[in-house]
């Protein structure tokens, strides 16, 4: 097969604009803190509308190309995330590339975090071999990458595990590439990352096909033994499968037309997916694209867009041969015959239904301006 990666208000008023960007990305909390229980209510965000009001803080780790892109924007536009930094690692394209694509979606948002550079090597120690089909840049190969800042200066580890350790159970970490930084983060401290309030991790094939192999999603092939100490880590893990993003929730040429035509953000994400829409075509499907990374954002800032999970044991395979890095889930409850899962350990929520049909809607409300 070939290896196709199909991956692939706060306030009223003057207070509105400057308060609502704040909420969406500002790490300085102390500003978020300052909305009150009245500018609250007279919130006048769209997006408010379908969004709930729990803040979410969070850290973002991405290997950034066009779906990551949309990821972060998506959470710089939702006043109920709090991004405290984003780290990025090697995947999709080299952790040089991935870091200015990550600036460079947060600066069109309108969104200023720290961005930390992680991981360039497997956790294993193997150099991570990028590979995009989002083109070489990650971003469609349209000359969009042009960030006015750079990466912040310190290791993306380091940076995950302070800020867990400064901010106990209430940090929430959205795995958005292959689990290397976050592997690399419980190795080191373990007793810490435990106090992770949630890894939302875009992973695994769900219960559907894989992408890098028959049964294998590309985060996961691409580190394996880092997705296998996430899974074992005794953190709190949702994961948001592949087949999360397929059928509906896939975007049709129309509605990258409805983008295009929408603001300066919508061309940006439009354009940054036009090499993964050729690819698509050029495989025979043509007409609508997966983007995987901002529905799993959306599953963090939408609970409403959640319609069903499954608490499971998740189990990932690391032998070579045609199974490697498939995850198995075993759910709990259910009584296997010649497998009893009374020892298993529960320590995942995969998500089993969600809001397809809401996902493009609810994406283009959080990028109107
Ligand atoms: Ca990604």
């Amino acid at each position: 097969m070939k290896k196709a990666i199909l991956k692939t208000v706060c306030c009223i008023a003057v207070l509105a604009v400057t308060a609502s960007l704040m909420c969406a990305c500002q790490a300085d909390t102390s500003k978020v803190k300052e909305t009150t229980a009245e500018q609250t209510t007279n919130k006048t965000d769209k997006t408010e509308k379908t969004s709930p009001k729990e803040k979410h803080r969070l850290i973002i780790d991405t290997d950034t190309g066009a779906d990551d892109s949309a990821a972060l924007i998506l959470a710089a536009k939702q006043s109920n995330a709090e991004i405290l930094g984003v780290t990025v690692l090697a995947g999709n394209v080299d952790l040089e590339q991935g870091a200015k694509n990550a600036l460079m979606a947060l600066e069109t948002a309108g969104c200023t975090v720290p961005v930390y550079k992680g991981s360039n090597e497997r956790f294993e120690g193997e150099t991570i071999e990028a590979f995009s089909v989002f083109g070489k840049d990650g971003m469609g190969e349209t000359d969009i990458i042009n960030p006015k800042g750079t990466a912040t200066d310190g290791d993306a580890v380091d940076f995950i595990i302070n800020t867990v350790k400064e901010n106990p159970g209430e940090i929430e970490i959205v795995a958005l590439g292959p689990a290397t930084n976050i592997a690399k983060a419980i190795q080191k401290d373990p007793e810490t990352m435990k106090q992770t309030k949630m890894i939302w991790s875009m992973g695994t094939a769900g219960l559907g096909p894989g992408n890098a192999s028959p049964v294998a999603e590309f985060n996961v092939y691409a580190d394996a033994p880092a997705y296998k100490v996430m899974l074992d880590s005794e953190i709190p893990i949702t994961v948001i499968g592949l087949d999360s993003c397929d059928g509906e929730a896939k975007w049709t040429d129309e509605q990258f037309e409805e983008l295009l035509a929408l603001n300066d953000t919508g061309k940006f994400v439009a354009k940054s997916f036009g090499k993964i829409r050729q690819f698509y075509a050029d495989n025979g499907s043509e007409g609508s694209v997966m983007n995987c990374d901002a529905i799993a954002m959306m599953c963090v800032l939408y609970p409403d867009f959640i319609k069903d999970t499954w608490s499971c044991h998740g189990s990932c395979i690391t032998d070579k041969g045609e199974t490697f890095a498939q995850v198995l889930f075993y759910k709990e409850g259910f009584t296997y015959d010649v497998v009893s899962n009374d020892d298993f350990v529960y320590n995942v929520k995969l998500v089993t239904d969600l809001d397809k049909k809401a996902y493009f809607e609810n994406f283009k409300n959080a990028i109107s301006d």
